[in-house]
């Protein structure tokens, strides 16, 4: 209740900032995106964890204004990035159910793309499996989104509860492993069988996949013999301030 009134004062006073963590080519160890990650630099409390404060933003409302936030301040720093020279990468932005129904998702999207001047395909949206429970809503927001060029990946994927059958219905460019199947991988060969079909049936979809959370190189090793193509976790990187990251930039990572 406290820090309800703080994340007014937050959107209002610029405390909200992004971290951004690298997305990377699991053989080749090349970049090729960034996940966004909105934290809050409170006055009293320090650097807050969205964990915290996106349940309080979803439950009182100011999930669209710090929705919009997020995504324009994504938008932006990317394009700054590629105009700087940095590598053509993805931005990827976690959308809230709330704003995924959103009336006028798309054309309000593709608003802040052209404020902003990048390019929609450089533009990832990572939704949940619990967002598609309902296909006949869903496709018709996906297909929108989807035809405008935005890319779409399904965040914290096998750990909801909907039928598999919406994959086969949808335009989804990928699939994100949830972290709790690579955690234990080396030593769980239940969890080994369970990445490794996700793995298969994202490329027999056409989908592409990434795993998240890896954080040892014995872990990389046994998602590089399946084929997933690529990586997300501290053991490639941490998220990263946007000057540490401009900073990986620079080095050539
Ligand atoms: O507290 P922790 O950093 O583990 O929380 C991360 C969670 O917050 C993840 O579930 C992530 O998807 C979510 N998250 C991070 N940034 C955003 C954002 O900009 N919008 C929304 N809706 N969720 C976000
Ligand atoms: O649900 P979502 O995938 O959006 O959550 C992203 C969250 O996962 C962020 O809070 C990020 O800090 C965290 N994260 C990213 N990589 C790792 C990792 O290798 N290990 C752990 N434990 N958390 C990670
Ligand atoms: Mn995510
Ligand atoms: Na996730």
């Amino acid at each position: 209740i406290e820090l309800e009134g703080d994340l007014r004062q937050a959107l209002a006073h610029g405390q909200l900032f992004l971290d951004y963590q690298p997305q990377a080519d699991a053989e080749t160890n090349q970049i090729i995106g960034v996940e966004a990650l909105v934290r809050w630099l409170h006055p009293k409390k320090g650097v807050l964890s969205p964990g915290v404060f996106i349940p309080i933003a979803e439950e009182t409302g100011m999930i669209y204004e710090l929705g919009t936030w997020v995504l324009r301040e994504a938008c932006r720093q990317m394009k700054e990035w590629h105009d700087g020279g940095g590598p053509l990468i993805t931005v990827s932005v976690n959308l809230s159910s709330q704003q995924f129904h959103q009336a006028n998702l798309t054309k309000y999207i593709k608003d802040i793309l052209e404020e902003t001047g990048l390019e929609s395909r450089y533009l990832e949206l990572e939704i949940t499996e619990s967002m598609m429970m309902d296909p006949n809503v869903s496709s018709g927001i996906l297909n929108e989104l989807s035809e405008s060029g935005i890319r779409i990946s399904l965040d914290d994927f096998g750990t909801g509860y909907s039928s598999l059958s919406y994959l086969k219905l949808l335009p989804i460019h990928k699939l994100k492993i949830d972290r709790s199947f690579i955690r234990d991988i080396t030593e769980n060969v239940n969890d080994k069988a369970i990445v490794a079909t996700i793995i298969s049936m994202a490329k027999h979809l056409n989908m592409d996949v990434i795993a998240e959370g890896i954080e040892t190189k014995e872990q990389l090793d046994i998602l590089v013999d399946n084929h997933c193509s690529e990586i997300q976790g501290y053991y490639y990187s941490k998220p990263l301030s946007a000057t540490d990251m401009e900073a990986m930039f620079l080095s050539g990572k």
